[in-house]
């Protein structure tokens, strides 16, 4: 696996270098809104610290993550009056990841209505 990209785009977000839409901050997350939507409210929930994904992450930094996951799911779900939450994670391009920073996507679904490509 090839090491972390401290320019991959994510990483320059954290650092400030490019905008985003931040919707929420502790010490160890940040969130903002997808560029590019799967649906409406679609979120991406990263670890300050860097590592590529979830297969080099240091598992200490697992539990505060999945903590802040949850949190922004529950809040998603509510802000977007949605039927229920997909949470996706993806690690390396074969699996379809794109930004090598880690980071889980939370998207609000509503009934009947599927996921843009
Ligand atoms: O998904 C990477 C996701 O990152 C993809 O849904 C687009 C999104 N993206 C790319 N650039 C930006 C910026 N600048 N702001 C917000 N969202 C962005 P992956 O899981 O790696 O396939």
């Amino acid at each position: 696996m090839s090491a972390y990209d401290t320019n991959n785009i994510f990483a320059k977000i954290l650092r400030g270098e490019i905008p985003s839409h931040r919707v929420y901050e502790d010490d160890a997350t940040v969130a903002f809104m997808d560029v590019m939507p799967q649906a409406e409210g679609h979120v991406l929930v990263l670890p300050k610290t860097p590592s590529r994904n979830i297969l080099d992450a240091d598992a200490s930094t697992l539990p505060s993550l999945i903590g802040a996951v949850q949190k922004i799911a529950i809040a998603a779900k509510e802000a977007f009056d949605a039927d229920g939450v997909t949470i996706m994670q993806f690690n390396e391009a074969p699996a379809g990841q794109s930004v090598f920073h880690l980071h889980f996507h939370v998207i609000p679904r509503r009934d009947g209505v599927p996921l843009k490509p």
